[in-house]
């Protein structure tokens, strides 16, 4: 049977490093500050961790590493915002709260992939 036959652990869509940089808090427009962050889709959430390339050996324990920030999916909206940055392949992710999010890859490949990935997310959770 799947480790999840009781269906109550959230499934892991996707996983991987990405450039982010939030740009607005609460509708509030913020500083850009670009960084790599582990990025997980799970459930209803994109989930941020530290890039784990950026972490000492010492402090890297599988298993316990919290994350920094996450997000709910529903009633999310996503678009293609390469007008937003000088960097190519960025989308913005913008909550219902109003937090906004540009996350980029230099790998148009890989960028699609996450586009699409959270695109379905938002589009499944819309038809709930
Ligand atoms: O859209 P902006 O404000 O021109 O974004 C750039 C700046 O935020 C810049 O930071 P400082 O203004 O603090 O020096 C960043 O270093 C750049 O990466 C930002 O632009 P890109 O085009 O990389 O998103």
């Amino acid at each position: 049977s799947s480790p999840d036959s009781d269906g109550c652990t959230p499934e892991l869509e996707k996983a991987g490093l990405l450039n982010k940089t939030k740009i607005a808090e609460g509708g509030r427009k913020l500083r850009k500050n670009w960084g790599s962050s582990w990025v997980v889709l799970v459930g209803n959430s994109l989930v941020f961790y530290k890039d784990p390339k950026s972490q000492s050996p010492s402090s890297w324990k599988p298993g316990s590493s919290r994350p920094e920030s996450s997000v709910d999916l529903r009633g999310a909206q996503l678009h293609w915002a390469n007008e937003l940055s000088s960097k190519k392949n960025v989308f913005k992710l913008r909550t219902v709260t109003g937090n906004e999010f540009l996350l980029q890859s230099e790998t148009d490949s890989l960028i699609k992939e996450w586009y699409n990935t959270i695109k379905n997310v938002i589009e499944r959770l819309d038809r709930e």
